[in-house]
């Protein structure tokens, strides 16, 4: 028999790289949809019909207790969010709404209908905002700094709430930034990587950046999807902190990847109060030592190879754009 896994997010991000990975083992995946007046396959595009869709909202806990029966998952893996930090504050309702509470809905929905199996939160490390302590690891006190922050600690605590009072096995993986080829075009190293096509192509001549001084621990997307399966096979469900243990600043991103296409970062980014946020997460670095020994998780991929595949990605898809157009010019 194969096993069956419930994705929700899973044209996000992380959610392509997990049903991928899902598929290679001979999973049967689900994917949860919301529905758009236009569909974005974009992500899932090479294996879009082998994924099973099933059309539902994470707010709507009808659509999800339908997911449930008809998926029939032997493990469900919660990555469906409002997930921009920045537009938590215009949106801090909203986020309130798909970030926060809906993990009580897809909860709910499992302990309705199959509460034996095995649930994964996307929780993260912004929950530590104004970090208590350096390196962050599982025991270390939340203090959030957005209104998205804040909704992943509900998510997170409603978590372990289910699993200690319904006995049901449910992990919160805390993951710290990871990125990827795919990753959204808003979140700050896809926006540098995709910009430094642009200004290599000829096509934008400028960078407007927010807060360049500000630290993160980023990995690479694929590496950390192998951590949310590793979590449900364990014979325990429990908490993980999923990290590089590396820290970089922003600065050091912009130098990375204008300098892999000879550029100087320092000749196009400007600095733009309108991408500085009300409340800043100044710094991130992950110890997920705990998750080393317990789930014999490693990582693959490092900073600069990250960077340099995503601006290598973002290079041919900006020429074939270009292509494209000059094609479209030739006469008919
Ligand atoms: P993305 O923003 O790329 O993907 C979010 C997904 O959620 C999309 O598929 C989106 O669908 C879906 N979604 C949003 N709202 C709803 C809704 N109301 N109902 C159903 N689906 C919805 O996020 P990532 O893949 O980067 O992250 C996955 C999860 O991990 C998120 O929960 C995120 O908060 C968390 N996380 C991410 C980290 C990272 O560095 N990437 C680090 C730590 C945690 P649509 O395509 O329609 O927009
Ligand atoms: P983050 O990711 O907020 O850490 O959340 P993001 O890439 O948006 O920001 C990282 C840092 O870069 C600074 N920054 C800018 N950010 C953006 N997006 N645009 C800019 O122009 C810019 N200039 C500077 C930010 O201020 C910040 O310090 C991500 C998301 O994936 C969350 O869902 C996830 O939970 C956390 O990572 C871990």
């Amino acid at each position: 028999m194969k096993k069956r896994a419930l994705i929700t997010g899973v044209t996000g991000q992380d959610g392509s790289y997990l049903a991928e990975f899902l598929l290679e083992k001979d999973y049967e995946v689900y994917g949860l949809r919301r529905r758009t007046s236009t569909p974005n396959y974009e992500n899932v595009a090479r294996i879009k019909d082998r994924i099973k869709w099933i059309s539902g909202d994470l707010t709507d806990l009808a659509s999800l207790i339908e997911a449930v029966r008809l998926s029939d998952p032997d493990e469900v893996y919660n990555l469906a969010a409002q997930s921009y930090v920045a537009a938590s504050w215009p949106q801090p309702l909203l986020t309130g709404q798909i970030t926060a509470v809906a993990v009580t809905n897809m909860l709910e929905a499992v302990r309705i209908m199959k509460p034996g199996c095995r649930f994964y939160q996307a929780s993260s490390s912004e929950m530590f905002g104004k970090v208590q302590e350096t390196p962050q690891c599982e025991t270390t006190p939340f203090y959030p700094r957005s209104p998205y922050g804040v909704a992943k600690v509900y998510g997170h605590w409603i978590t372990v709430n289910y699993r200690e009072s319904f006995n049901m096995f449910a992990c919160s993986g805390i993951l710290f930034n990871h990125e990827s080829p795919r990753r959204g075009i808003e979140f700050v190293t896809r926006k540098v990587t995709d910009a430094v096509s642009r200004i290599k192509l000829g096509l934008q001549n400028e960078l407007r950046m927010g807060n360049i001084d500000s630290l993160r621990d980023w990995g690479f997307a694929g590496d950390y999807v192998k951590a949310m399966w590793l979590m449900l096979q364990q014979d325990y469900a429990d908490d993980y902190v999923i990290s590089t243990g590396e820290m970089h600043s922003v600065r050091e991103l912009l130098e990375v990847a204008f300098s892999y296409v000879g550029l100087d970062y320092r000749d196009y980014v400007v600095i733009d109060q309108e991408f500085v946020r009300p409340a800043e997460v100044d710094l991130l670095l992950g110890d997920c030592s705990k998750a080393k020994q317990k789930l014999g998780w490693e990582l693959e991929v490092g900073f600069n190879e990250l960077i340099q595949m995503m601006v290598d990605q973002d290079l041919l898809r900006v020429e074939s754009e270009l292509r494209a157009v000059e094609h479209l010019k030739l006469p008919i």
